[in-house]
């Protein structure tokens, strides 16, 4: 963050809020002992970020039931689109209510378009119906199925991957995948590791979820995968902080990170697709307050 702020290059981004980037960086996180990548120097809502992995291996892509949980992180994308469809200014809390009340309201204005937990588990195929013609099949594939049995089956493989990055669906996104790729190594001590490449990192605010979310999967993999968390490797592509973070970036760097926060998984369920959000406590998390932070849509 302190080399970000005070040597990244400042530019206009896509939203007009304007960055400091830098671009091409790699930060390593042991998963050992239960070790999880929290930030201590402000508050993380971790139980926000753990209902929103939950809900990408549903493979749902609507906000309604992020919201119906009380997880408003991405209502401002779909609320731009309605606004800009119909002219209606609609407050963030009536918007969010009407989601929550109205499933038909919800169904056309609450979708994000083929993201995250589609590709992840219902990745398009298409079957051949004869004279080179092809249909879309009802079920997609599922890439994190086919990662857990190559695990199983084949932990030396160097093809561990599962990506959101679906080029011909790419338009139809409320926003592309940021946190998009991810590989999985197992080692020959039984210990797992997860390499996520995240081509665009809001350093201020995505980040801390994006981190822990990826450690949380890797050690939801390994139960599956009678495997233990080794470590996650994060490399970011363009790595950033919005200019109007100030406040937010020179508080944190004023702070001293304390403490090593660990994640328990108290339950191994059937499958990586029946983890519930009281299966998971975090213990040793005493962060320093919550810095609020304006998200650029
Ligand atoms: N756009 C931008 N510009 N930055 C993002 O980090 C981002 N993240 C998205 C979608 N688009 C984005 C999805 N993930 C928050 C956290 C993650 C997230 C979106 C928003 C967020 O606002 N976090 C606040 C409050 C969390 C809460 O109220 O529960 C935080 O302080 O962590
Ligand atoms: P972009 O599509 O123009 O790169 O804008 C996406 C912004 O959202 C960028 O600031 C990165 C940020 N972001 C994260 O950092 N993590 C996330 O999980 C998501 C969805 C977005």
């Amino acid at each position: 963050m302190r080399r970000i702020w005070t040597e990244g290059d400042e530019r206009v981004d896509r939203t007009g809020v304007g960055t400091r980037s830098l671009f091409g960086e790699t930060m390593r996180f042991s998963l050992n002992d239960d070790a999880i990548p929290l930030l201590t120097t402000k508050r993380v809502y971790w139980k926000t970020a753990l209902r929103e992995l939950l809900w990408f291996l549903t493979g749902d892509t609507n906000i309604r039931p992020l919201l119906a949980q009380g997880v408003k992180i991405w209502t401002d994308w779909p609320l731009d689109t309605y606004r800009s469809a119909t002219g209606d200014e609609m407050s963030a809390e009536d918007f969010e209510a009407r989601i929550v009340a109205d499933a038909a309201f919800a169904a056309k204005w609450g979708d994000l378009g083929p993201v995250y937990g589609h590709q992840w588990v219902n990745w398009p195929r298409y079957e051949p119906v004869g004279e080179g013609l092809f249909r879309r099949a009802t079920q997609g594939h599922n890439q994190i199925s086919a990662l857990i049995e190559s695990l199983r089956n084949n932990p030396g493989s160097r093809r561990h991957i599962f990506t959101g990055w679906n080029v011909a669906d790419l338009d139809r996104m409320a926003l592309p995948p940021c946190h998009m790729t991810y590989q999985f190594h197992v080692r020959s001590d039984g210990g797992l590791s997860c390499l996520l490449f995240q081509r665009s990192c809001d350093l201020g605010l995505g980040f801390a979820f994006n981190i822990f979310e990826a450690a949380l999967l890797t050690r939801m993999i390994a139960d599956q995968c009678d495997l233990h968390a080794h470590e996650v490797v994060w490399t970011g592509g363009d790595v950033h902080l919005y200019l109007n973070h100030s406040e937010l970036v020179e508080q944190q760097l004023r702070r001293v990170p304390e403490g090593a926060p660990k994640l328990r998984i108290l339950r191994r369920p059937a499958t990586l697709f029946d983890y519930r959000f009281e299966d998971f406590a975090v213990e040793s998390y005493a962060p320093q307050a919550h810095i609020p932070a304006p998200v650029a849509v």
